[in-house]
C-alpha cells in the first residue's frame, strides 16, 4: 500500500510539532508548507535527521510551493500568526482571514480530497470560512479545539481528584473561547460521573467551578507564561489524534468544530460538538441531551461564533 502524504500547512511552531509526531508514528510523509523561505525546508531536514536516531523512515520535505501538497490524504492547516499576550483570538480575525483565502485557493487546486484540519485561530470562524474558500465538502473540514480543551479539562480534574489522566474523560462543547462550555455532567472519571467523585472525594463544587473557569482560559494562562507565542505541543497531539481517527477508519467520538446544520438548534455552522470521525470524514455529529443551564452557555458561545462570522462575511465580500 502506498504511504500516506500529510500536509501541515504553516512550518511554526505547531507546523513543526506537528511533523515531528507525525513522523514518530509514521503516519506516512510530510511536506511541510510555508510562505516564509527556508523555514519548512529547514525544519524538514532537522526534522529528517532525528529519522536514524528514532528509527523512522517518513520523508520529511519543506516547501513553499503548494503544487507539493498534491495528492495529499490530510491537510492540517496552522499557517497565520498565533495570539501575543493581551491579544485576543478574534483580534487575529483580519490577518487570518486573508491567509485562509491563500490556503483555501491551494487546497482546492492541489489537494481538494484531502482531510482538512484547522488549527488556526479565530478557530470556528477560520475553519468555517476555510471551507468556503476551498470549496471542499463539509463534512472533509474540521477545526480541532475541543480534544484540547477537552484534554486541558482532563489534565486540571486528575490533578485536582489525585487520579491518572487516562481514567478522566472531559467533555468540553461550544466555541473555542472563553466562553466554550466544558460539560460536567457528561464528564466521568473511570465512568463515575465527576460530580459524583466530588462529593464523595470531598470535593466542594467551588473547585469544580474553578476548574471548569481555568480550562476556559487554558489557551490564555499559556500566552501569559511563554510571552512570544501561543501553546504548541498539546495543539499538535491533538490535531494529529484527529488525523489518525480518519486515517485508521476509527470512528472516534473527538470533541471538534464541525459543521452543525440543524442539530443543536444550529443552522450551518461550525462549532465544538462531539462528532464522529472515520474514512468519510466527519461521519455523523453526537446530538446529546443538555440541561437548561447548559443550553443557555450553549447559546452565548455560538452567538459568539454568529458575531465572528458576521465580522468576516463583512471584511470578504465572496463570503456573503
Ligand atoms: P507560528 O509559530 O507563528 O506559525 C505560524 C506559521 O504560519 C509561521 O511559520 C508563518 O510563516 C506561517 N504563515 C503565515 N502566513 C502564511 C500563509 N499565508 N501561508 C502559509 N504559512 C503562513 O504559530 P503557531 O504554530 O504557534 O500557531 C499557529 C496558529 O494556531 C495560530 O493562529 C494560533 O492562534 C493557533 N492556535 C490554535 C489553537 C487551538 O486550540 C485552536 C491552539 C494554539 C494555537
Amino acid at each position: 500500500m502506498a504511504r500516506k502524504k500529510i500536509a501541515l500547512i504553516g512550518a511554526g511552531m505547531i507546523g513543526g510539532t506537528l511533523a515531528h509526531l507525525a513522523a514518530k508514528k509514521e503516519m506516512g510523509d510530510i511536506v511541510l508548507f510555508d510562505i516564509a523561505e527556508g523555514i519548512p525546508q529547514g525544519k524538514a531536514l532537522d526534522l529528517s535527521q532525528c529519522g536514524p536516531i528514532e528509527g523512522f523512515d517518513a520523508r520529511i520535505t519543506g516547501t513553499n510551493d503548494y503544487k507539493d501538497i498534491a495528492g495529499a490524504d490530510v491537510v492540517i492547516v496552522t499557517a497565520g500568526v498565533p495570539r501575543k499576550p493581551g491579544m485576543s483570538r478574534d483580534d487575529l480575525l483580519g490577518i487570518n482571514l486573508k491567509v485562509m483565502k491563500a490556503v483555501g485557493d491551494g487546497i482546492k487546486a492541489n489537494a481538494p480530497d484531502a482531510f482538512v484540519i484547522c488549527i488556526t485561530n479565530p478557530l470556528d470562524a477560520m475553519v468555517w470560512a476555510l471551507r468556503e474558500f476551498s470549496g471542499l465538502p463539509h463534512e472533509k473540514v474540521v477545526g480541532m479545539a475541543g480534544v484540547l480543551d477537552s484534554a486541558r479539562f482532563a489534565t486540571f480534574l486528575a490533578w485536582e481528584f489525585g487520579v491518572s489522566v487516562r481514567d478522566v474523560n472531559a467533555f468540553v462543547l461550544g466555541g473555542h473561547g472563553d466562553t466554550m462550555v466544558p460539560v460536567t455532567s457528561y464528564t466521568t472519571i473511570s465512568g463515575i460521573p465527576v460530580n459524583d467523585l466530588a462529593k464523595i472525594r470531598g470535593i466542594a463544587p467551588e473547585k469544580l467551578d474553578e476548574i471548569v473557569k481555568r480550562t476556559r482560559g487554558g489557551g490564555g494562562e499559556i500566552v501569559a507564561l511563554l510571552k512570544t507565542g501561543s501553546a504548541y505541543y498539546a495543539p499538535a497531539t491533538s490535531a494529529i489524534a484527529m488525523a489518525e481517527a480518519y486515517l485508521g477508519d476509527q470512528k472516534r467520538i473527538l470533541p471538534c468544530a464541525a459543521y452543525v446544520d440543524g442539530k443543536y438548534g444550529l443552522d450551518g455552522l461550525y462549532v465544538g460538538v462531539p462528532a464522529v470521525i472515520g474514512a468519510g470524514g466527519i461521519e455523523d455529529i453526537v446530538e446529546i441531551e443538555l440541561s437548561d443551564e447548559e443550553k443557555s452557555n450553549l447559546k452565548v458561545s455560538t452567538d459568539a461564533v454568529v458575531e465572528l462570522l458576521d465580522a468576516c462575511k463583512a471584511m470578504d465580500e465572496s463570503l456573503k
